[in-house]
């Protein structure tokens, strides 16, 4: 298989014509060779969004919501081919790259609807014979820089709700999952999305990225991936002023209190840090236990976790699948020997996973450190892998400081059966998605979905604040009175009626 830019409505090889490899991560089978674009292909994608921006944003919203439900309705067809190639090409077992495709589609579904919403405000205006109301208004290109983890739902979240507002998008996919990212432009082309509306470019963020982020003729950048590269692009963008929506790195907790079911936490817990095999940046990579359950807590999580089998994600038999590559399987390693150095105690897994089968892929042992203190690196640093911390705590008062206490603010959880205790927690917990008796993971699309502090930029994907990303607001007041009226200044006292 080759994979190719889709440019103007066109599928072609980009201009250098170097390409690079698709693997699998778990056995390191070739998948498809990838096209390798320059920047000149970046200016053409560009180029040609610019051009159909003109009849796009034209092109009545219900009539693009149209094409959207057509959208969903193939990816429905397509769901179980679709889900089957996500777990080749980035890992995740089968069951949750089901549940991957199947949030592109609800979101798709849900953004469609749209086409015939998009409300604006109607109010009165302070004059006599003046109207007041306001309307969105698309911004024009929109860069969609995507990252692997989840390669066809978090792209659904960027480009349906910027077409359906009237935008039209380059689409720049993680160098890890370009088939994905191809089969979703397949699934809009047959739908019967016009040429130039949706461009693909294929390659590498540190060739392509600050390129496309500075392009003169990209109004928006949206971007999930770490907070150093949303740093980055923040900075480069916000130098000309450009609007930019960040979704970033997580160092999300489970607190389980004393009062908790515990059996309820365990299943949490192990789905939420060893799911996609740590690497949602909504996964739970910190437990914090209160004392009088704590033991009883790490004792079963431990057992659990060992018992976890590792695997292809196509085989039944498998829980958790490799790291998406390499490096990353380094980078999580290497926080093992970070977290003993800081006094921590690995309790079940730690190792790279070379057995048998395993020998040609990506496998980290699902991992338990326990005696963390909630300032270690291991309890701070987003370590994307399944790689879950321990703390124990004394009270909630103290759970919730130690929650608050990382530089990012995106998903926690509370086990309780204390309605006091979870209320509080709802209150005071500093994250953009709190659960009670649920893991961290598994957020709905109808709901803003992000977080506070450094796991963004103040903006939400996904749900109705999605829309605000897209557009810009117009204020529009019209004056049919025949004469000058100043607001603020002129006094409108007589009602004109009897008294
Ligand atoms: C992500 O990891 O970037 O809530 C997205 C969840 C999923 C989305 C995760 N619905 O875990």
């Amino acid at each position: 298989m080759h994979l190719q830019n889709h440019i103007d409505g066109r599928w072609v090889d980009a201009t250098g014509g170097d390409t690079f490899d698709n693997t699998d991560p778990a056995n390191g089978e070739l998948i498809a060779t990838v096209t390798k674009s320059t920047t000149a292909d970046v200016d053409r994608a560009v180029e040609a969004a610019q051009r159909a921006y003109e009849g796009w944003r034209l092109f009545p919203a219900p009539k693009r919501g149209e094409i959207l439900y057509r959208a969903a309705e193939v990816m429905l067809r397509r769901k179980d081919e679709l889900a089957r190639e996500m777990t080749r090409e980035m890992g995740k077992v089968l069951a949750e790259a089901r549940g991957d495709v199947q949030e592109g589609i609800d979101m798709t579904y849900y953004i469609a609807g749209e086409g015939r919403r998009q409300f604006g405000d109607v109010v009165p205006a302070e004059l006599p014979n003046k109207w007041a109301m306001s309307m969105r208004h698309p911004h024009g290109v929109v860069a969609a820089i995507t990252p692997w983890n989840f390669p066809f739902a978090i792209p659904t979240w960027k480009i349906m709700p910027a077409l359906i507002l009237g935008n039209t998008v380059v689409f720049k996919p993680a160098s890890y999952t370009p088939l994905l990212a191809v089969r979703l432009v397949e699934i809009l082309e047959e739908a019967g999305l016009p040429k130039g509306v949706m461009n693909l470019v294929l390659g590498s963020g540190s060739d392509l990225g600050d390129h496309l982020v500075t392009h003169p003729g990209v109004a928006l950048i949206s971007f999930t991936g770490s907070s150093e590269t949303g740093a980055h692009i923040s900075e480069l963008a916000g130098r000309l002023l450009k609007r930019v929506s960040c979704e970033l790195g997580g160092k999300n907790a489970i607190v389980v209190l004393d009062d908790a079911n515990v059996d309820l936490a365990i299943d949490g817990i192990v789905w939420s840090a060893f799911g996609t095999s740590g690497q949602r940046c909504t996964a739970a990579s910190r437990v914090i236990g209160q004392r009088g359950i704590a033991n009883e807590l790490i004792d079963r999580l431990v057992g659990r976790a060992k018992k976890l089998r590792l695997g292809h994600g196509l085989e039944d038999t498998t829980d958790v699948g490799p790291v998406v590559s390499k490096s990353q399987l380094d980078r999580v390693h290497s926080y093992i020997p970070v977290a003993e150095k800081e006094g921590a105690t690995v309790a079940a897994g730690g190792r790279i996973s070379r057995e048998g089968a395993l020998a040609k892929g990506w496998f980290h042992e699902p991992t338990v450190l326990v005696d963390v203190k909630p300032n270690m690196r291991v309890a701070q640093e987003e370590i994307f892998g399944p790689v879950t911390a321990v703390i124990e705590t004394s009270s909630i008062d103290e759970a919730i400081k130690i929650l608050n206490s990382t530089k990012y603010g995106l998903s926690c959880s509370v086990y309780t059966q204390n309605v006091n205790n979870a209320f509080r927690f709802m209150r005071d917990a500093e994250c953009g998605i709190v659960y009670v008796n649920a893991g961290t993971i598994g957020a709905e699309i109808q709901l803003p979905f992000g977080g506070m502090k450094a796991t963004g930029n103040g903006h939400r994907e996904a749900g109705r604040a999605a829309l605000d990303v897209y557009s810009e607001w117009k204020s529009i007041y019209v004056d049919y009175s025949g004469r000058l009226q100043k607001a603020q200044i002129d006094v409108v006292e007589k009602t004109g009626m009897a008294p």
